[in-house]
């Protein structure tokens, strides 16, 4: 722990020298030069990495060149609820993360991570561009963050070493799950034990069998390679969980008004790119691990994963309550 706090003020320190000297170049009659750093845990190639990369590139060229973006693929940065904690004190500038473990700081997200929650991706999109996703991202300010941008991430369910045909199939394997609270109480309300662990620890976790399966969307079963160690994926589809591009409070802070709606602006404008890159990659990565052979298991009636799910809803924040009615009469 004196170590994370040591290298962290250490970043903290390096990082407000990397500013002020930018200010000082600044100062003179050079506009002045601002460079952030995007932490983001898939590799270069990866939907949500091309989607920032756009970002990057239209706030480069909107500010021509005065305002840098550096995207930092493949967890250079940590892996996520680290870089998160770094972003709300400013040591990192921004980051792309899965709203699962940013819930941890901002229990709010909860309400749109909910199981069977949405009745489809469309549902899903009109929630977040609407007055529902405007509201929640403005509240993130109140944990140290700016929400910038809602990327897709299609919809999760199991993977695992045995095959899983119904609930009973899972009862008593130990599942890996995001560090979010939330996703360990969906785990064990389905009887199986939930293990948090960071992304980058799940392939190796499953190759030993320390765990017996883990949840993700087509893409990341197959880009972490996760399907070859985990060969029977159930499509049960359990939750939609958005992604996030948050920035942190004090770094937008700094930036003049006009600064920051540039990058507001320009995040957002990269949504379609990351959706349109996503929907491919999504089609491709299905397509290379059924080539593959794994054993794809369709489950033909989700019912009994709803009801075994609906605990979930009833633990939930009476404010969370009510977004989550809200959500469900968006038509
Ligand atoms: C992926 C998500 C990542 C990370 C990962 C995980 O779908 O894109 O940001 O949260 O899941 O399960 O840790």
């Amino acid at each position: 722990m004196k170590r994370i706090i040591l290298f962290s003020v250490s970043l903290l320190l390096v990082a407000s020298m990397a500013w002020s000297a930018g200010r000082a170049e600044g100062s003179a009659a050079a506009p002045q030069q601002v460079v952030l750093r995007l932490a983001e845990t898939h590799g270069p190639d990866y939907p949500t990495t091309l989607g920032n990369k756009e970002f990057a590139r239209l706030v480069e060229e909107r500010t021509n060149g005065r305002i840098r973006i550096e995207v930092y693929p493949s967890a250079q940065l940590g892996e996520e609820r680290a870089v998160i904690e770094q972003v709300q004190f400013g040591a990192i500038d921004m980051t792309r993360v899965s709203i699962s473990p940013l819930a941890a700081f901002a229990p709010q997200l909860d309400a749109l991570q909910m199981p069977f929650l949405y009745r489809d991706k469309d549902h899903m999109w009109k929630v977040l561009r609407g007055e529902i996703g405007a509201e929640i991202m403005e509240t993130l300010e109140g944990s140290g963050f700016v929400g910038l941008a809602w990327y897709d991430s299609g919809s999760r369910s199991f993977y695992t070493r045995r095959p899983v045909r119904t609930i009973a199939d899972l009862r008593g394997m130990r599942i890996r799950v995001q560090e979010s609270e939330l996703m360990v109480g969906l785990v064990q309300g389905l009887g199986a034990v939930a293990t948090p662990m960071p992304f980058g620890e799940v392939y190796s976790a499953l190759q030993t069998g320390v765990i017996d399966g883990a949840e993700n969307n087509w893409p990341s079963y197959y880009a972490t390679s996760h399907f070859e160690v985990a060969p029977y994926f159930t499509l049960n589809h359990h939750t939609r969980v958005p992604e996030i591009i948050v920035a942190s409070k004090i770094v937008m802070d700094r930036l003049s008004p006009a600064d920051q709606e540039i990058i507001r602006q320009a995040a957002w404008d990269s949504m379609d790119y990351q959706i349109s890159q996503w929907e491919a990659f999504e089609q491709e990565a299905e397509a290379a691990v059924r080539a593959n052979g794994n054993t794809i298991i369709e489950i033909a009636d989700n019912t009994p994963w709803q009801q075994a799910m609906q605990p979930l809803y009833a633990r939930l924040s009476p404010a969370n309550q009510r977004v989550v009615e809200r959500i469900r009469a968006v038509r």
